[in-house]
């Protein structure tokens, strides 16, 4: 008797969180050692890796086209915090001048990521509200229309966006996957999605599965780190129920391993390799 084979469920694609420069952010691993970063994805079995950046003019494309091919790595996405936690730039300034120049920059993040095809973070570059109510409000308007000018420029180049949700401990201007799905709506634009981050939803959501399930469509990368900040596997949060979750709504983007480098870099890119390969073969 013939045997039908069993329907094939297609894993999804792993990323490992990166930094081309040294930097103040501490959840990337090999901050400043690219090609170390790289050679360990590479070993600990990542399709890809997420790279922050913070200055694009020191960024060698044709170096790193190169180097993706020889350790067989995708790129999946640039994160652009550290403009902020560098230098300052934010969506969401007090200042229109600062807002313009974050806008600035993260153009030319999208034109390095449409190179690779690799999704642009808008993440803690959002930065934070501050002072009175009426403030408030024009920063907010000023960033929304940052956002979209991003939006619009990132269409003509092919290139999605993805705002992460980000604990309230580090930003006021969206925290939760609501707030993040009413963002998008206001914005109103078509290549914006949601990436959530299992350490900022650990803080801030009542479930992390359920919540998931409501993204449906929304959710464009997730961000995988334990409760502690650690590799997956570290900590107490409930990963295969949140692969559960993602295959319910037939999620098939990157996870991505966003986390401290401890014990240090090696290991902890090692911890997050191997939890991510067995979680992904077992489900
Ligand atoms: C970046 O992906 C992140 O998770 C934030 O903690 C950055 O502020
Ligand atoms: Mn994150």
């Amino acid at each position: 008797m013939n045997q039908i084979a069993p329907a094939h469920k297609k894993r999804n694609p792993t990323s490992l969180a990166i930094s081309y420069q040294a930097t103040v952010f501490s959840a990337v691993l090999f901050a400043g050692r690219l090609e170390d970063g790289l050679a360990a994805a590479h070993m600990h079995g990542f399709d890809a890796v997420e790279i922050g950046l913070r200055d694009p003019g020191v960024v060698d494309t044709a170096w790193l086209s190169r180097k993706l091919e020889q350790y067989q790595l995708g790129f999946s996405a640039i994160a652009t915090g550290q403009s902020f936690y560098h230098d300052g730039l934010s969506l969401f300034a007090s200042s229109p001048e600062i807002s313009l120049a974050a806008m600035d920059r993260i153009k030319q993040f999208i034109i390095i990521a449409e190179k690779f095809g690799a999704f642009v973070v808008l993440g803690g570059i959002r930065g934070k509200l501050v002072g009175e109510k009426s403030d408030r409000d024009r920063q907010w308007a000023l960033g929304i229309q940052a956002i979209r000018q991003c939006a619009l420029f990132a269409q003509d180049h092919g290139v999605t966006l993805l705002l992460e949700p980000i604990n309230r401990y580090e930003t006021n201007v969206v925290n939760t996957a609501e707030d993040g799905l009413r963002m998008l709506a206001e914005l109103d634009v078509p290549n914006i999605k949601l990436l959530m981050d299992t350490f900022h939803m650990n803080i801030e959501e009542p479930s992390v599965p359920v919540t998931i399930e409501k993204l449906e469509s929304h959710l464009g990368y997730i961000h995988f780190a334990d409760s502690n900040r650690h590799a997956p596997g570290q900590g107490h949060i409930p990963f295969t129920e949140i692969l559960s979750a993602l295959q319910k709504i037939d999620y098939a983007g990157y996870i991505s391993a966003e986390i401290l480098p401890l014990p240090e870099d090696s290991t902890a890119a090692s911890l997050a390799g191997t939890f991510l390969a067995q979680l992904l073969t077992e489900n």
